[in-house]
C-alpha cells in the first residue's frame, strides 16, 4: 500500500511540473487525480469522486469526453470537460488564496502511460469562462494536428474562448484572450478563404435606470495571420 501512495505521489508531482513546463502553470489549479477504471473516467477532487459517463445528471461533473491525438505521435490524449468544485487557488509562488466555495469549468489534456494504463496525467488545462466548460478538436493553424479550441461562458452568458496547440514539445496557446467574468465574448469562424477569425466582443458597465447591467457594444475581429492571431485593425493602419 505504502509503494502505491508513493507512486501516486511522485506522478501527481511529475503531472504538475510537466503542466507547468507546457506553459500553463499560471494559476496553479487544486489538483486533482484522473483515473480510467473500465471505460469510466473518474475525477478525484476535495473529497469527491466524478464518473464519466455520469450515473446522475448534476450540475458538477464531467461534461464532455473525446480522444484525440493532439500531440501527433499517434497516441490519442484524452481530452476532458469538467465542471468542478473550487475552494482554493495556488500561484507559482506557492500563494494559496482561499475561495468562497463556487465551480468552475475547466478542460483538461491527459497523456495514457502504458506502464499505468489506469492513470491519466493531467498535461494541459484550460480554463476560459466560468461555467458550461466543452471543448472542440480542430485543425485551426492548418498544420495537420487537431488543437484544442476550450469553450466556457461568464455569467453574461459570453461565450469564452482558449485554443491550445502542441509546438515544439509543449502546448502553446493560439489563443488566450481575456476569459475572467465580465471580460470578453469570442466567436470562432472561418473564412471562405480559409482563415480562421475570432470576433471579440468587450462588455461595457450600463445604467439603465437603477441597475447596472452590462452590454457589448466594442467589437474586434482577430485573423490568424499563419502564426498568431492579430487585431485586424491595427495590422491595417500598418
Ligand atoms: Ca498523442
Ligand atoms: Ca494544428
Amino acid at each position: 500500500m505504502r509503494g502505491l501512495v508513493l507512486i501516486i505521489v511522485v506522478l501527481t508531482a511529475f503531472s504538475s511540473i510537466k503542466a507547468e513546463g507546457a506553459g500553463f502553470g499560471e494559476i496553479q489549479r487544486v489538483e486533482f487525480n484522473v483515473t480510467l477504471e473500465e471505460d469510466i473516467v473518474v475525477i478525484e477532487q476535495q473529497g469527491k469522486r466524478y464518473e464519466y459517463p455520469p450515473k446522475e445528471k448534476s450540475y458538477a461533473g464531467i461534461k464532455k469526453v473525446e480522444k484525440g491525438d493532439l500531440n501527433g505521435d499517434g497516441v490519442d490524449e484524452y481530452i476532458i470537460s469538467a465542471q468542478l468544485q473550487e475552494t482554493e487557488i495556488y500561484y507559482p509562488d506557492g500563494q494559496r488564496t482561499e475561495l468562497p466555495m463556487t465551480v468552475y469549468g475547466t478542460t483538461i489534456v491527459c497523456e495514457q502511460h502504458s506502464g499505468w494504463p489506469e492513470q491519466l496525467f493531467v498535461v494541459a488545462q484550460l480554463s476560459p469562462g466560468k461555467i458550461w466548460p466543452s471543448f472542440k478538436l480542430l485543425d485551426v493553424d492548418g498544420d495537420k494536428t487537431l488543437d484544442l479550441m476550450a469553450i466556457g461562458y461568464t455569467y453574461g452568458h459570453w461565450k469564452q474562448l482558449q485554443i491550445a496547440s502542441w509546438k515544439n514539445g509543449r502546448y502553446i496557446y493560439l489563443w488566450n484572450k481575456g476569459g475572467g467574468r465580465y471580460t470578453s465574448e469570442h466567436t470562432y469562424s472561418v473564412r471562405e478563404d480559409g482563415t480562421p477569425q475570432i470576433k471579440v466582443g468587450y462588455p461595457i458597465s450600463d445604467k439603465v435606470g437603477k441597475k447596472q447591467a452590462y452590454v457589448i457594444d466594442d467589437w474586434e475581429m482577430w485573423v490568424f495571420d499563419g502564426t498568431e492571431f492579430v487585431d485586424e485593425d491595427v495590422e491595417l493602419e500598418e
